[in-house]
């Protein structure tokens, strides 16, 4: 079975983890298959918005921990995975400049939780929950939740989800500022292709400076953001989708945006 299933609908990228036995958990296939699904991300103009949901009942269940070997012979080295597989693919989801719409359909522990929170826009159905899972079987958050929770939920919040693992519910993740919106589970799907298509309709090379600038933010002074933002405001202006828009506005008609 495809451990990612991906299709390319109206500009929208579906990347829809395929695991569903083991809750979509990261295997060494799922890692292969993202890295390739994440190449024609960036490389394809037609892809405009990516969208990103999990088979089944789970969204996802972090690493597959199913065949780990708990007594090797050498001693393992567990920052060898995050860097051949998780860090690069959290950087480059950050880094697309493209908007990622996440829908958690379901449980989303360990680096699944943080999977989710490394998307732009995340979703969450009711009845789907966030579990810091590391620290119930000895680890540490990875996947970017170390970087993503305090930013997000605050300091507070943020160490006792890691030291407890307890679990969070999307209505409260929401609540906290975690994630965008927690809707009934039969809305999740139609609302979160609502919005990838929105925005893959939307003017992309402004999204994706968007991006830039939220993220940017949290390393920047204000003096640095003001200038990162008329730069960004510059390499707009030389693209055409802002004139279509201004253009739209004038006519009191909907803009037509083509993503340049
Ligand atoms: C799974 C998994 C799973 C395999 C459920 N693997 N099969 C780790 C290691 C090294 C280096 C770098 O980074 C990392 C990053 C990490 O992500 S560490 C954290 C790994 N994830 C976890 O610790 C979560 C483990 N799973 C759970 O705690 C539960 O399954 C949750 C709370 C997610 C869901 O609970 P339930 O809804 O009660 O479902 P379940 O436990 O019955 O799971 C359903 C099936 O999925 C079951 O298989 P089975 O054959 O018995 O039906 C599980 O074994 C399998 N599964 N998670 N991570």
């Amino acid at each position: 079975m495809d451990p990612l299933l991906v299709s390319l609908d109206g500009g929208v990228l579906r990347w829809t983890l395929n695991r569903p036995e083991r809750l979509n958990a990261f295997s060494l296939e799922l890692h292969a298959a993202l890295r390739e699904a994440m190449k024609r991300a960036e490389a394809d103009a037609a892809v405009r918005c990516v969208l990103v949901t999990g088979a089944g009942r789970g969204f996802c269940a972090g690493a597959d921990l199913a065949g780990r070997d708990v007594n090797p012979a050498a001693p393992v080295d567990l920052g060898a995975t995050l860097e051949s597989n998780y860090n690069p693919l959290v950087l480059r989801m950050r880094a697309l400049p493209k908007p990622i719409v996440c829908a958690v359909n379901g449980v989303a522990a360990g680096a699944g939780a943080n999977f989710a929170l490394a998307c732009d826009i995340v979703l969450a159905a009711r009845s789907a929950c966030f579990i810091q899972a590391f620290v119930k079987i000895g680890l540490v958050p990875d996947c970017g939740g170390s970087y993503f929770l305090p930013r997000l939920a605050g300091v507070q919040r943020a160490m006792a989800l890691a030291m407890t693992g307890e679990r969070l519910s999307a209505e409260d993740a929401a609540r906290w500022g975690l994630i965008w919106k927690c809707v009934e589970d039969a809305d999740l799907m139609p609302e979160a292709e609502k919005l990838a298509r929105e925005l893959a309709a939307g003017p992309t090379r402004s999204l994706g400076l968007i991006k830039q600038a939220i993220y940017a933010s949290a390393g920047n002074a204000l003096g640095a953001q003001l200038q990162l933002e008329r730069e960004l405001q510059r390499k707009v202006g030389e693209g055409e989708d802002w004139k279509e828009g201004i253009a739209a506005f004038q006519q009191k008609r909907k803009p037509s945006f083509k993503g340049r």
